[in-house]
């Protein structure tokens, strides 16, 4: 629709552009390839696509680590290319939405080749270097997200520099106008080109204590979380210096001042901090900072009604003006059917996940093959390719199991991904879900998957409404959810639990059951509901 705030309830599709589809056969998925496949991200009723960086990159961190910001990688094509994306998804009435990150370069990038020269050079202040100890350590003890300290020599300079993720990847040294400026330039570029939203790489991360003071060290019962590794020293200390600093909030209201002047344009920031709902909150507040923010809070090993009930709660009661956006899946953690229990291989158990996914308040974001319910993908050591994976193997395995290629047809090479060596292995287990299987399958969760999203968006209550949870049944998540226009109510009900259930509801007399197509519906008799395991149960009532 051309409403303006298209993107409040959206279905935003994020698209792995090294793993959807390879149109020129190089091993290695491309903007062609994903221009082939948007037919088919159409079919699913998405509103918005999310395209993981395509930009010029030497792929250290697989195009988180962007050395010219004005171009495409010629892997994955050029910006004719990408013109053409964009106007073709707009012909179809989908929006694109591209990921910036702004918060570190590619140590490839000019201005990190210039800043490493000397002391004195004109980008010398672009980074943030520090002189070491007098004995020769780093200024404080700072840890980097992909291991070891986030500081790395450099031997011209003398001098160390700030990197939150890998050591390729410098941190820009946000304290200076200079590069907040030339930051935003470079959005803009982008912007004139027609994109219609923004998708924030660790948005958190740009400023940094000019102190450089030492994080605090964390007592031994908050050492876990995020899938980080036990080993990991990240997970040791609060991040409370090197993240979320105040200043951030400054340089996000220069990005939504910029996006107000390009209207219908959105952002979506990453949220990555110690307490990141209350950060959710701060970094929307008003209508002057981000449109939405992306909650890590899903993609958590976590799956309890409690757990996603207080989540939601205690993001709804925190949220003033922002939105929230929810996912359960992306290009960094483990596949949901995987990740939550011994469902492997259940298609209730996804088509469930989706259904509840799309009755939270918020928009939400459906990492490519979650639509098929793809599992973790087992790649062996000798075929890693994540830095991260292979710097804690085996203790973490890095993100490559869910990286790898869209299964598009059982029948051909490689699954029809690409004639040539794919950059990560196909997963034999996946053949029996690709998607011409799962077309030929009346009740695939691909199906499943179409028929919902297309049903909900139809559905004020769903796409708008505000939320309430009901105390129902201990393995049930019961939403309820109202739009306030339309006075439409929606209940639904998701047992996440692979035992059936029954139980007397609280559901009113004149309730009435919407059947969800192809999916693992419960029965009611009375208010008394009988759920199959990993079943659903939706009514509304007038
Ligand atoms: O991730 C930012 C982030 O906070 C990561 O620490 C994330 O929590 C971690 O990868 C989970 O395993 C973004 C991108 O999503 C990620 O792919 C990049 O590697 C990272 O930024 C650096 O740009
Ligand atoms: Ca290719």
């Amino acid at each position: 629709s051309n409403n303006i705030d298209w993107w409040r309830g959206a279905v935003i599709y994020q698209v792995y552009p090294r793993s959807l589809n390879d149109s020129n056969n190089d091993g290695i998925g491309d903007i062609a390839g994903i221009i082939e496949k948007l037919d088919y991200i159409s079919s699913l009723g998405v509103d918005a696509i999310w395209v993981s960086p395509c930009f010029k990159s030497p792929m250290k961190d697989f195009g988180y680590d962007i050395s010219d910001y004005r171009s495409i990688d010629p892997i994955f094509g050029n910006l004719a290319d990408f013109d053409r994306l964009i106007e073709k998804a707009h012909a179809l009435g989908i929006k694109i939405m591209i990921d910036q990150v702004l918060s570190h370069t590619s140590d490839q990038h000019d201005w990190f080749t210039q800043s490493r020269q000397d002391k004195t050079n004109d980008k010398a202040d672009w980074y943030v270097w520090s002189d070491p100890n007098p004995d020769g350590t780093p200024p404080n003890n700072w840890q980097s997200i992909f291991g070891g300290p986030a500081w790395q020599w450099d031997s011209r300079r003398c001098q160390y520099y700030l990197h939150n993720f890998l050591a390729s990847q410098p941190d820009l040294n946000f304290h200076n106008p200079d590069v907040q400026q030339a930051v935003l330039d470079n959005v803009e570029f982008w912007l004139k080109r027609g994109v219609d939203g923004l998708r924030l790489d660790a948005i958190t991360f740009c400023f940094h204590d000019q102190a450089l003071r030492d994080n605090p060290a964390k007592p031994e019962n908050e050492r876990a979380g995020r899938g980080f590794s036990e080993d990991n020293p990240y997970a040791y200390q609060y991040h409370y210096f090197n993240n979320e600093r105040p200043e951030n909030l400054g340089f996000i209201e220069k990005i939504r001042a910029l996006l107000d002047a390009y209207p219908g344009t959105v952002s979506l920031g990453e949220i990555s901090s110690e307490d990141s709902l209350a950060t959710m909150a701060e970094y929307s507040k008003g209508d002057d900072r981000l449109h939405m923010t992306y909650s890590f809070e899903l993609l958590t090993d976590d799956f309890s009604v409690d757990y996603i009930k207080n989540t939601v709660l205690t993001l709804e009661n925190a949220l003033t003006d922002g939105w929230p956006c929810w996912a359960v899946g992306n290009h960094d953690v483990a596949r949901v059917v995987s990740r939550w229990g011994n469902n492997t291989n259940n298609p209730d158990f996804a088509k469930m996940v989706t259904a509840m996914l799309g009755c939270l308040r918020g928009s939400l974001c459906i990492y490519q093959g979650e639509e098929l319910g793809l599992t973790e993908a087992n790649v062996p050591y000798d075929e890693l390719q994540d830095p991260y994976g292979i710097e804690f193997w085996p203790t973490f395995k890095g993100r490559d199991g869910c990286r790898t290629p869209m299964p598009w047809d059982s029948k051909e090479i490689n699954a029809g991904f690409s004639q040539g060596q794919p950059w990560l292995p196909v997963d034999p287990a996946h053949l029996e879900k690709s998607v011409n299987v799962q077309q030929a399958q009346p009740d695939s969760v691909l199906n499943a998957y179409r028929a919902f999203m297309h049903w909900r968006k139809a559905q004020p209550a769903l796409v708008l409404g505000d939320i309430e949870f009901l105390d129902w049944h201990s393995s049930c998540l019961a939403i309820k959810r109202i739009d306030r226009l339309s006075g439409q109510t929606i209940i639904a009900v998701f047992n996440l639990s692979s035992n059936p259930v029954t139980f007397v509801s609280g559901l009113a007399e004149d309730a009435q059951q919407i059947k969800l197509e192809l999916h693992n519906n419960g029965e009611i008799n009375g208010q008394e509901l009988t759920i199959p395991a990993f079943g659903v149960f939706f009514s509304t009532f007038q």
